[in-house]
């Protein structure tokens, strides 16, 4: 650290040196994050001394985080009813229902020297740090041929170790739906906790229902599901950490419950002790604000964007990996990581797969508008030649 400080201005400016070489929200094609709600950020902004970790101090914000989750549980068909907290985002929340898991199948009597959670073989990577810190085992369940957990294997997988189902509704590498309305039954009756992992689809699919599209229900209103990852620092436009992880039972969130040193703190719910307040408030801006219509008006903007980069992308000859249930968008391509490459360094960001042959993975969310849709095809079709030419001369 310096002796002696620099003045705010060179504070400002060296912050803003650095920050400028961040790649601007109209050349990012990657992210399920995108530019946040400005209403969210500005009360975020104002809320940036809040700590929920300590809510004696805190007890209006502690009071919207509340509200929150009674608006979060209500969004996924369990109103008035159940329990949540808001987190740093899916990984905490994750760990939360596993934990959670766990600890239900201790309580129950059933829990044996080798606890297993039945997974697809896309369940979202956080689980292998969550499976690592809990002691858990999974049980990798193949995806069928349209990337989704087959509910009757899911049932035939279910042991006497087995504490959990894991589905996902919104898969990170291809927005792909499991059946969760499949999955339910065959997991209720069976001691065995039915988490879905709505981090990416939580903010889309209720209101692509509303307006039409074929998507399976995946939310409480589904018998058996004991708890959802939702989180709105993706599709919710809430500023970042923003989490939630909810559950169908009211004493649920409490079974992750460890005591503070200090009289009249209550217990802590979160992975996080101090942990802030500015979330709650900028989700709580967002969703107040935008209302159902809101995010209707927003998700079917999100769908015409999408269609709009499918058409351009079957124009110019290609073929997609799998046909987009959300906004995600997986196309074949040809030496992939190269063209993603390229494309970085003329400022686009691209993802590209690991473990899926050479793919382009394009994220459409609210800073994805149809002009940087056209702005951007043009230059992966130049990217494409160059790069064909390039392989051409080897
Ligand atoms: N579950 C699902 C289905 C997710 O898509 C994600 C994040 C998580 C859980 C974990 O959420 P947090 O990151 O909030 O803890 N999905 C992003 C993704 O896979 C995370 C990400 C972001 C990964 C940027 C890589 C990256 O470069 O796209």
């Amino acid at each position: 650290m310096r002796t002696s400080g620099v003045p705010e201005t060179d504070v400002r400016r060296r912050i803003a040196t650095d920050m400028a070489d961040d790649v601007p929200w109209n050349r990012v094609l990657n992210s399920i994050c995108t530019e946040p709600h400005p209403l969210g950020v500005e009360m975020a902004a104002a809320a940036a001394h809040t700590n929920l970790g300590d809510v004696r101090i805190f007890r209006g914000t502690k009071r919207i985080e509340r509200k929150v989750v009674q608006l979060l549980l209500d969004l996924l068909g369990h109103p008035g009813g159940g329990s949540g907290s808001l987190v740093s985002g899916g990984t905490e929340a994750n760990l939360i229902a596993m934990l959670v898991a766990r600890e239900t199948a201790r309580a129950r009597g059933t829990l044996t020297d080798r606890p297993e959670v039945v997974v697809s073989s896309t369940v979202h990577f956080s689980f292998t740090k969550v499976f690592g810190l809990l002691g858990l085992t999974p049980v990798v369940v193949p995806v069928d041929d349209d990337l989704r957990l087959p509910a009757a294997e899911v049932a035939r997988r279910i042991g006497e170790h087995t504490v959990a189902v894991v589905a996902t509704a919104g898969s990170s590498e291809f927005g792909v739906v499991d059946a969760v309305d499949e999955i339910g039954p065959v997991v209720r009756g069976r001691n065995v906790h039915l988490h879905v992992d709505a981090a990416t689809g939580g903010f889309i699919i209720p209101f692509a229902r509303e307006l039409g599209h074929d998507l399976p229900q995946f939310d409480f209103s589904v018998d058996g599901v004991d708890s959802i990852t939702i989180d709105p620092h993706k599709y919710g436009l809430a500023n970042v950490p923003a989490g939630a992880i909810l559950f169908r039972g009211a004493q649920d969130a409490g079974r992750f419950a460890v005591d503070s040193f200090f009289v009249d703190t209550p217990v802590h719910n979160t992975l996080l002790g101090t942990r802030p307040g500015s979330a709650a408030i900028s989700t709580y801006a967002v969703l107040e604000h935008l209302g159902r219509d809101g995010f209707c008006s927003l998700t079917r903007t999100n769908f015409e964007v999408t269609a709009h980069l499918v058409a351009g992308l079957r124009a110019a000859g290609h073929e997609l990996a799998a046909e987009p249930q959300l906004n995600i968008v997986v196309v074949k391509m040809e030496h992939a990581v190269r063209i993603s490459q390229l494309l970085e360094s003329w400022g686009w960001i691209v993802s590209t797969s690991k473990r899926f042959g050479e793919t382009l993975r394009l994220v459409v969310t609210r800073h994805v508008t149809r002009e940087m849709v056209d702005e951007f095809l043009p230059v992966l079709e130049r990217a494409r030649r160059e790069v064909a030419a390039e392989a051409a001369l080897r």
